[in-house]
């Protein structure tokens, strides 16, 4: 965790982040840890029914795991720089204003088409290596962006499984998603892209 857990106040608090961090990912971990080694017992017996069944929940607890870390590093403090959006004349911005015309047009088509994920999910701001440019793209429960394509390098996500935001803002996934853009750490996002560039 790159920072305290009531360090994004007040846009999560940090009774949701105890919950979030300390509750739900957590079980993610030991969920991942308990189900690799029934998977592993259950090859060396070569029960292979019981290790295909294992390999669902192992990609979900897998997923849930990476997800979060990936979200966690995404935000930033706002005294630490969260919510500071990136120069005009950085690769980033010019990538995101040549797609979406401006950062805050983007913003709200990553707020409305995240809004409108059916249950849970993540939102997702990717690269995409074959054609160089930036997307937005979902995924479902605990999908990482490696389950819709090799291609896709992740860049900024954002959390909207119901424990992400019930706590602080109740129903209204809209309201939560607005405020989140004053935490996003768009220095790491930078960085990713560049990473991703290179690869
Ligand atoms: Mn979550």
């Amino acid at each position: 965790m790159p920072y305290d857990l009531g360090a994004l106040e007040p846009v999560v608090s940090g009774h949701l982040m105890e919950f979030h961090y300390g509750k739900h990912h957590r079980a993610y971990v030991n969920n991942l840890n308990r189900l690799s080694q029934e998977s592993a017992e259950a090859l060396a017996v070569g029960n292979v029914k019981r290790y295909i069944e294992l390999t669902h929940l192992v990609k979900f607890n897998g997923g849930g795991h990476l997800n979060h870390e990936f979200f966690w590093e995404t935000l930033a403090p706002i005294k630490e720089g969260g919510g500071a959006i990136p120069d005009k004349d950085s690769d980033l911005r010019k990538m995101i204003e040549a797609e979406w015309g401006t950062i805050e047009k983007f913003q709200a088509h990553f707020n409305a088409v995240s809004t409108s994920i059916q249950g849970s999910g993540w939102g997702w701001l990717l690269y995409n290596k074959g054609s160089h440019l930036l997307e937005y793209r979902q995924t479902p429960n605990q999908d990482t962006p490696a389950d819709i394509g090799t291609d896709l390098v992740p860049l900024l996500t954002i959390d909207v499984w119901e424990h992400a935001y019930y706590l602080d803002y109740k129903n209204m996934r809209p309201t939560f998603l607005q405020e989140m853009w004053k935490v996003i750490n768009w220095n790491k996002v930078e960085e990713r892209l560049a990473a991703a560039k290179k690869k």
